[in-house]
């Protein structure tokens, strides 16, 4: 049996990436993992028929999915954020919570760094040091830094996310060896008349798989408790041991390492504070369930 991805989905013709080539496939049974269709970004074995066409046969168990936009397998979020516009940190956080939630590494890039201040960079690795698998200062315009991006995607099937003109559609074309143009996903949700059920990945690079997003998105956090939220930052369960409850949120509790932590400059008010709206947020809509 022979192995594929599918990097495109069309009308219910899927095609799959093999060994640099591309095979448009109509899946012939269904294949269906917990009630969902083939996405995008599956792992599946097929074989050629006598006629030479492409038949699915299964699919791997996936690792993860997203919904918006429908992709299966992310082993990585490149968030990308810039000085210009400024970062909305509160929407960051809250796709660093998402790749923990779904097992996807996040990588935090700095881009346009030819207009990026020391300060601002402080601030980030500051606030991201610990969370992040990696922060880069990059830049798609002056060519800074692409390789150790590069390092950090090579192999991967990657989502590069962050709010819009931060440069993610930029460095995707830097980073394309490829000679096909990668192009924004349709995040149309499908309520209007043209619901496009198309999405796709592009290989830049053998076996390194992107999709770009416009705009934000890994946004929502629909499976998280609130009591919960705390054991999505790392650098929160570090100091847990500490707490007085061991089940500690972190919010009221007395006794509480993390609100220590925090007056005494140990954990990053910003980010504590930052922590503390989303517990909010989500107690809200937990209460609003009942
Ligand atoms: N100064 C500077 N400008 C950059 C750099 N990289 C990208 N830009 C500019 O930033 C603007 C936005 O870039 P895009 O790549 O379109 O941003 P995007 O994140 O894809 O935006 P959306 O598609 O709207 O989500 C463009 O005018 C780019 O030329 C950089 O390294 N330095
Ligand atoms: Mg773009
Ligand atoms: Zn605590």
């Amino acid at each position: 049996m022979l192995k594929g991805k599918v990097i495109k989905a069309v009308g219910g013709i899927f095609y799959l990436s093999h060994e640099g080539q591309v095979f448009p496939s109509a899946v012939r049974k269904k294949i269906r993992y917990n009630n969902v269709d083939l996405l995008v970004g599956d792992n599946v074995f097929f074989k050629f028929d006598e006629y030479g066409k492409v038949v699915i046969e299964s699919a791997e168990k996936r690792k993860n999915q997203l919904s918006r936009p429908p992709i299966a397998n992310i082993d990585v979020a490149v968030i990308v954020i810039s000085c210009i516009p400024k970062p909305d940190f509160y929407l960051v956080d809250k796709i660093v919570i998402n790749c923990y939630i779904q097992n996807i590494r996040p990588v935090l890039v700095i881009n346009k760094a030819d207009l990026v201040d020391e300060e601002f960079e402080k601030r980030v690795r500051e606030e991201y040091g610990e969370m992040a698998e990696a922060v880069l200062t990059v830049s798609a315009e002056k060519e800074i830094n692409l390789d150790l991006l590069k390092e950090q995607i090579l192999g991967k099937t990657c989502v590069f996310c962050g709010q819009s003109a931060v440069g993610k559609t930029s460095l995707l074309n830097k980073l394309n060896d490829s000679d096909q143009k990668v192009g924004a996903v349709s995040m149309k949700t499908g309520r209007g008349k043209h619901t496009t059920r198309h999405s796709q990945i592009f290989e830049i690079q053998k076996d390194t798989f992107v999709v770009d997003t416009p705009g934000f998105s890994l946004l929502d956090l629909k499976n998280v408790k609130s009591s919960e939220l705390n054991l999505y930052y790392t650098d929160m369960t570090t100091l847990q041991a500490k707490c007085r409850y061991h089940m500690c949120t972190h919010t009221t509790e007395p006794d509480c390492e993390v609100k220590k932590a925090v007056e005494e400059g140990r954990f990053n008010k910003n980010r504590y504070e930052r922590y503390l709206t989303i517990y909010e947020e989500i107690k809200q809509a937990e209460k609003n369930k009942f």
